[in-house]
């Protein structure tokens, strides 16, 4: 694992001495990449990932140069990781966090406890049996991926549809209406650095499964149970159109002190009206502070679990759709809204205030909070550019001795020296945006200082 971790490490320095020699030559243009862009916003733009593709050339080319979020589309999933109880299986959910390490991509976990596509030794099973084979999954699978994922789907789609408001049924819900927070315990228990999510569909805008999602997600708050994010699936077509309400029910749930995340988003159609539904979502997410980042469910339209619907933003072929132009536009015409907010708010985790911020060397500024708790942390670091855009940006920022970092991501490391990758060295004047690392031991006060040219 250590020579993993050292291997990944080596390659994304590499991929970063040249990616600053890239944000050297761009232009003061707006970013002309979904992720560049959504960097920009401080925002990511993602995609999910079938392990076996990556061997395609075209497949893995669109994936490095649009995408800075991965979701493994199947990998990670129970009936992938844990096909026999007690044995762990992970190797093609490890090909591609390999994969996301070295080209500098976050990683989006899915899904730890969900009704489907379970391993048939779950489904068999019942009561306590299998609320201990749920605990003992999640403590496997978010360990054995401790520090490499930015958010978990802790908990998949386990609300009814249809107007009743309640719990879907299932073995794990039969198990006891505390399954779901007794797995995001476990989970936080696991990895205390991701984000934890619930993901669900059919609860893009206000209605009554929505409204019940909400209703958990208040009492979770309030009893101190760790939830961190929100996932909003998206898949949209005739029969689930785009709610008029999308923008207001992603924000009544940040309001609630969560992140808001689109996690699979797919709109069936073709041309300028499929092209209008992606430029929607896009701005309904940009404006809502707390919508940290945009996930397509897949690359291709081939690429797609509903093909048919030709629901995505390359074609068959890997060109460029209506619907990815639109999606760029949308996300570049976006004004910058105010942060996302720091990481995780467990009980026992605090969030240090920002530090003020430092004049640095040249044309920007780095502030940077922290997400402390018992031996760990994770800080996120903003680059704001001043007064004139910014085509490459380094951050000095020292780490007390005994602070070791495990991860980072959107960010080139070398010693306290912080560098931006191909994708977020340009920034416009005014705006920001964001690296970070996870560590183990104590932040205490850090100071950063920027310079930028
Ligand atoms: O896209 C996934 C497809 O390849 C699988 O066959 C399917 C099996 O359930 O799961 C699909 O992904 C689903 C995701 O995990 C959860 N939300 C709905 C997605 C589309 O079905």
């Amino acid at each position: 694992m250590n020579r993993a971790r050292t291997r990944g490490a080596i390659a994304l320095a590499g991929a970063a001495a040249i990616a600053t020699i890239v944000g050297l030559a761009s232009s003061a243009d707006a970013a002309t990449t979904l992720g560049a862009s959504a960097a920009e916003k401080g925002r990511y733009f993602g995609t999910a990932v079938a392990a076996y593709k990556l061997s395609d050339a075209t497949y893995s080319g669109i994936l490095d140069r649009e995408f800075n979020m991965i979701t493994p589309e199947n990998e990670m999933k129970w009936d992938a990781t844990e096909p026999t109880q007690g044995q762990f299986s992970y190797s093609s959910a490890d090909q591609i966090v390999s994969h996301a390490t070295a080209h500098g991509q976050r990683m989006r976990g899915h899904a730890l406890a969900w009704h489907s596509q379970q391993p048939s030794w779950a489904q068999n099973m019942s009561g306590t049996a299998l609320r201990n084979a749920m605990v003992n999954h999640i403590t496997n699978v978010a360990t054995h991926y401790k520090g490499k994922i930015y958010a978990w789907d802790v908990v998949n789609e386990a609300f009814a549809d249809g107007g009743g408001g309640g719990r879907r049924d299932s073995n794990l819900q039969r198990t006891g209406n505390d399954w779901i927070e007794v797995a995001f315990r476990t989970a936080r228990a696991a990895d205390p650095g991701a984000k934890l999510c619930y993901n669900d569909y059919n609860t893009d805008g206000v209605n009554a499964k929505s409204n019940a999602v909400y209703a958990m997600v208040q009492d979770f708050k309030s009893r101190g149970v760790p939830i961190d994010c929100v996932g909003f699936q998206s898949h949209i077509n005739s029969g689930s159109p785009l709610p008029s309400d999308y923008q207001a029910n992603l924000q009544r749930f940040a309001n609630l002190g969560v992140d808001v995340q689109i996690t699979e988003l797919d709109i069936a159609g073709s041309g300028t009206a499929q092209a209008n539904s992606y430029a929607s979502v896009v701005k309904a997410c940009l404006a809502v502070s707390r919508c940290t980042g945009i996930t397509v469910w897949g690359i291709r339209d081939s690429d797609s679990w509903r093909s048919g619907d030709t629901p995505l933003l390359f074609d068959n072929n890997g060109n460029k759709k209506p619907a990815y132009t639109a999606a760029l536009d949308a996300i570049n015409g976006s004004p910058s809204s105010p942060p996302p907010t720091t990481p995780n708010t467990s009980p026992s985790a605090s969030a240090s205030p920002s530090n003020p911020g430092n004049p640095g060397g040249s044309g920007c500024t780095a502030t940077v909070s922290v997400n402390q708790w018992q031996g760990g942390f994770v800080a996120t670091v903003r680059v704001t550019a001043g007064s004139s855009a910014l085509n490459a940006w380094s951050v000095t920022l020292a780490l007390p001795s005994g602070a070791t970092v495990t991860n980072s991501w959107n960010v080139a490391r070398s010693g306290n020296t912080w560098s931006n990758v191909s994708y977020n060295g340009h920034v416009n004047a005014g705006q920001y945006t964001e690296f970070g690392f996870q560590a183990n031991g104590t932040a205490g006060t850090l100071t950063p200082s920027c310079s930028g040219s």
